[in-house]
């Protein structure tokens, strides 16, 4: 029988009822609560995760169409890149720590912390904690370069990391620095929920889809892919339509309707 509520406290997500119509909603608000209380995320993470959740909502809580071949096309993206950077926040660690470390693995990608609101302390817990999920080298410790003309902290990177690569993933931020990541001539792949934020319309390639949907799916893709020629990774990078794919998932929120015209 379907339970109509969780229960009042939840110690750990298993207590989380796997029948209840909330499921995946409530594991992402336990992860984010766990993540503030462990001191990995920041407290305006639950904000971010509030907003995230209602355009998910919006979307129907599944990854449409539009999103799934982006979802391809950035596993394309990676395995053609010489040298690809996966840029983790403190939601990003509380919401997918396996997942994220299992696509920079497959791909062979860095994995930097860069965080909007910097503290030694939340970059030591989140390399700690990418660790103890089977992280190697986390980069982000050491700010040895900055993102030009970002002054806020947030322009704080690994020389050898977001300054040197070629593509950046970046999920779940605002989108200051997706611009000027972009000015620098990076490639980038933004995971937003909400196609009207300045990350997506930044990026090369926008995925409006749950951080927690995109990266299983990015990491399918990634080993589908990963035998093709690299005329057909390039081919399926040069066509695809950034604007396009935005526009699919405006509409999809505006209207609820069924969305087709980038459905390959
Ligand atoms: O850990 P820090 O200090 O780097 O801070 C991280 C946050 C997320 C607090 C910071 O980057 C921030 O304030 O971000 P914004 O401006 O709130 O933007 C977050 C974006 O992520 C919003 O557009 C949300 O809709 C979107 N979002 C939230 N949850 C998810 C999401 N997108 C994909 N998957 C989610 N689960």
């Amino acid at each position: 029988m379907t339970r109509e509520s969780a229960p009042a406290t939840v110690d750990h997500e298993d207590e989380i009822p796997t029948d209840h119509p909330r499921y995946q909603d409530l594991v992402s608000r336990h992860r984010i609560e766990a993540g503030v209380k462990a001191g990995i995320t920041h407290l305006q993470g639950m904000h971010a995760e509030g907003r995230g959740s209602a355009f998910d909502y919006l979307l129907g809580e599944e990854t449409i169409r539009s999103a799934d071949h982006a979802e391809r096309v950035a596993a394309a993206e990676l395995l053609l890149a010489d040298h690809p950077v996966i840029s983790v926040n403190g939601n990003v660690a509380a919401l997918v720590p396996d997942e994220i470390v299992a696509l920079a693995e497959a791909v062979d990608a860095d994995l930097e912390v860069n965080l909007f609101n910097r503290t030694t302390e939340r970059i030591d817990r989140i390399i700690a904690h990418l660790e103890a999920h089977g992280a190697g080298e986390v980069k982000g410790r050491e700010a040895t370069a900055r993102i030009p003309g970002l002054e806020h902290d947030r322009g704080k990177v690994a020389a050898d990391g977001i300054a040197a690569a070629d593509v950046v993933v970046v999920p779940l931020e605002d989108g200051d620095r997706a611009e000027a990541l972009r000015a620098m001539g990076k490639r980038e792949i933004v995971i937003d929920l909400n196609p009207l934020s300045r990350s997506p319309r930044y990026a090369t390639v926008p995925i409006v889809d749950n951080v927690m949907r995109a990266v299983p799916n990015m990491i399918e893709y990634v080993e589908a892919l990963r035998d093709e020629p690299r005329e057909t990774l390039e081919a399926l990078v040069d066509e695809f339509d950034a604007d396009a794919t935005l526009a699919d998932a405006e509409r999809r929120i505006r209207t609820g309707g069924e969305t087709a015209s980038v459905d390959r």
